[in-house]
């Protein structure tokens, strides 16, 4: 058996890493360390609690990761702040946990000599204009916009400062928006999704021609092994699925698989320095690995979600009013 310690393990991606390795791979044993904040949810965890040890405790404190890494072979850290709009209404949560957690992490793991594999975004990548020929590569100078995403960067940064500086054996991926079940409803699809079953009109921001490169998020973590399986030590892999659409169709699709109106929506408030594109050339980990993406049929893939948020509103219920009420101070 090969110990696997989990990051972010109550959150979208982590909990579904936790299933996917569950079912797929199950030569790991796994535990999850999580500080369960406002996006940390044990009821993603339920089905499997028996399968798992479960730690509450924040990736920034020191004694706790120093314990639980020298526990463990291989640590898949997936905990950060991982919201836009809310590191830009407060950028702290995202410096401490994203920044100085991927520092708590390394010092660990350099003492005790584990392997790491860090999990990072293609938003430190900045934009790319709609009409650009060009798609991310790893050789893509970073250039982050936000504070979410410049505190990712910076966490990437001091990754790479560690396997060079000390030998650490590190990985990364940097990988584009994901979907599917167990996504915090104050993010794009979940929320258009929860607001339609809620009888609340979607929201979408500004002109609604921003470019995301959907990827579901089974797909995202079937990359995260075959890099932990393969991956060089020291090396990073952009993930994606080629799936570029504008925000604008990806909502007009989820109101008629959902049987509404296609215009029935509101434009509100755009975000402050709205990324304008994100477009992923995944040729490395595809050549250099063998990975390939099974879900790439975007139309099946939201309407598998929507039957999942549907039939699954006892998970998301609760939290519904405060979303909302927060996006609507900022008139969005
Ligand atoms: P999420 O917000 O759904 O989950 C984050 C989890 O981390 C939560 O369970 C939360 O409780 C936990 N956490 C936060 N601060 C912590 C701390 N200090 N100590 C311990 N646990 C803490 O995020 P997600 O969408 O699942 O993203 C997971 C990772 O993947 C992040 O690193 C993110 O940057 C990256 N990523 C996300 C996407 C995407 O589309 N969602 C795309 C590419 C990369
Ligand atoms: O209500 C909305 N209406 C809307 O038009 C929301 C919440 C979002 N949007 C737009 C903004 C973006 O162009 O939809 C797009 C996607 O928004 P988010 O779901 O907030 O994702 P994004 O900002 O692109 O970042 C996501 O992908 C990269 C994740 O949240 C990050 O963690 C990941 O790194």
């Amino acid at each position: 058996m090969t110990k696997l310690l989990i990051t972010g393990g109550a959150g979208f991606i982590g909990s579904n890493f936790v299933h996917f390795t569950l079912k797929n791979r199950p030569e790991y044993e796994i535990t999850v360390v999580d500080k369960l904040t406002y996006a940390g949810n044990m009821d993603s965890l339920t089905e499997v609690m028996d399968k798992i040890t479960f730690v509450k405790g924040d990736i920034c404190d020191k004694e706790l990761m120093d314990k639980l890494v020298s526990e463990t072979d291989v640590i898949v850290h997936f905990a950060a702040e991982s919201h836009n709009d809310n590191s830009l209404r407060d950028p702290w949560p995202f410096i401490y946990t994203n920044i100085v957690g991927t520092y708590t992490i390394l010092e660990a793991v350099r003492k005790h000599g584990k392997r790491l594999h860090h999990i990072s975004t293609d938003e430190v990548y900045g934009d790319l204009e709609l009409d650009d020929p060009n798609k991310f590569t790893e050789n893509t100078q970073y250039n982050p916009s936000s504070p979410y995403s410049s505190a990712k960067a910076s966490s990437d940064m001091l990754v790479k400062a560690w396997v060079r500086s000390f030998g650490v054996k590190a990985t990364l991926s940097n990988c584009s928006n994901n979907y599917g079940p167990y996504q915090h409803i104050e993010k794009f699809i979940p929320r258009q999704i929860t607001n339609i079953l809620s009888g609340i009109s979607p929201k979408l921001y500004g002109t609604g021609e921003q470019v995301r490169d959907w990827i579901h998020v089974d797909d995202h973590n079937s990359a995260v092994h075959t890099i932990l399986d393969k991956g060089k030590i020291g090396e990073l892999y952009l993930i994606g699925a080629n799936g570029e659409q504008n925000n604008k169709y990806v909502l007009e699709t989820i109101l008629e698989l959902m049987g509404k109106d296609k215009n029935a929506y509101e434009h509100v408030n755009d975000r402050p320095g709205h990324d304008m594109r994100y477009a992923i050339d995944s040729s490395k980990l595809r050549k250099e690995l063998g990975w390939l993406p099974k879900y790439t049929n975007l139309r099946e893939g939201l309407q598998a979600t929507i039957d999942w948020y549907t039939k699954n509103d006892a998970w998301w219920k609760n939290e519904k009013a405060k979303v909302e009420a927060a996006y609507a101070e900022k008139g969005q």
